[in-house]
């Protein structure tokens, strides 16, 4: 496929077909869109960045979506959103006002080897495919960043499904992002890492029992945002600080970029709450975008207004 028309967004693609889509994409909007290499992964694989917006330099929105592996809906997601903000510019003036007013950098897949594993040899796998142990494979990427790096709700043990790697950013994707957000420090308005499922908007803390200096902030948007969210679908959201919203997480990125200087940090939970769990359906998709979508309306305003 050279065009994107007929991409379908409505089912789970291959690293194979993302990789194709992200060149494809960078081709047709050569005026909004712009592909750069983000990093190679343990086993090789290209990992790259979409840049989306009317002018490069606006404030930042840092978007990552498949850091688990088999969440599959994360990048599904991210492309859904990415052909929305790209083909409803100048249509539709939320999409516009948003492309107008920010630099949107975004990593549709970030996890390649472990998304890779899933559709070769384990739907259910999470972390990377790095090898530091004669028998276990893989390091959860989201404790594998610099903040209370193997505290609490992280593991040393390598056949963990959390486990935080030898060392701090030991991931090539985990460098790769920790790298950005210090080369662009300042000037990231937001920062969100799509995962699934539970349905939740989590802020920071997940560390610790310890609230941020914003937390009336990231819970008045949070909580906008779901209504928005349930207006549109009726699905609920729920959210909070990582701490109570789900449980103690170490090394995670939102509270790492969080205490780099982005304001508005989020992990979102996609759907569903549990009854197909990571399997989501993909007649799920859809809805997921268009409710998302309009929580992304209310995230982005935060963001402007907050510059
Ligand atoms: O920021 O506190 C956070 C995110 C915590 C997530 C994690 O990395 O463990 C939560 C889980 C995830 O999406 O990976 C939730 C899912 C359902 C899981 O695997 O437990
Ligand atoms: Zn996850």
């Amino acid at each position: 496929a050279s065009k994107n028309g007929s991409y379908d967004y409505n089912v789970y693609h291959t690293y194979d077909e993302i990789q194709q889509w992200i060149a494809d994409t960078a081709n047709q909007y050569p005026n909004l869109a712009r592909k750069s290499f983000f990093a190679t992964s343990t086993e090789g694989r290209n990992v790259d960045m979409l840049t989306i917006g009317k002018s490069t330099d606006k404030p930042i929105f840092l978007i990552d979506c498949g850091v688990h592996a088999r969440e599959w809906i994360s990048p599904a997601f991210c492309q859904c959103f990415i052909n929305r903000m790209l083909s409803q510019y100048g249509v539709d003036p939320q999409v516009t006002r948003m492309m107008d007013e920010m630099t949107w950098m975004i990593i549709p897949l970030l996890n390649v080897d472990g998304y890779e594993y899933t559709w070769a040899n384990d739907r259910m796998w999470r972390k990377t495919r790095s090898k530091y142990d004669t028998f276990c494979t893989g390091v959860d990427a989201n404790r594998n960043f610099d903040i209370n790096w193997s505290g609490e709700g992280a593991s040393t043990e390598p056949c963990s499904n959390t486990y935080c790697g030898p060392s701090v950013e030991s991931e090539p994707v985990v460098k790769a992002l920790s790298d950005i957000i210090r080369k662009y420090k300042g000037n990231i308005q937001g920062y969100i890492a799509f995962h699934s499922y539970s349905q939740v908007f989590v802020y920071p803390y997940s560390y610790a029992y310890e609230d941020t200096e914003n937390a009336a902030q990231l819970n008045d948007v949070s909580s906008r945002a779901a209504s928005a969210i349930q207006q549109t679908t009726s699905k609920i959201y729920t959210f909070g600080p990582g701490y109570e919203s789900m449980y103690l997480v170490s090394g995670g990125s939102k509270d790492w970029a969080y205490q780099m200087g982005v304001p508005l940090s989020y992990t979102i939970e996609l759907r569903d709450t549990g009854k197909y769990g990571f399997l989501l359906p993909e007649s799920q998709i859809d809805g997921t975008c268009q409710e998302m979508f309009q929580a992304m309306i209310v995230l982005a305003e935060e963001a402007i207004t907050n510059t």
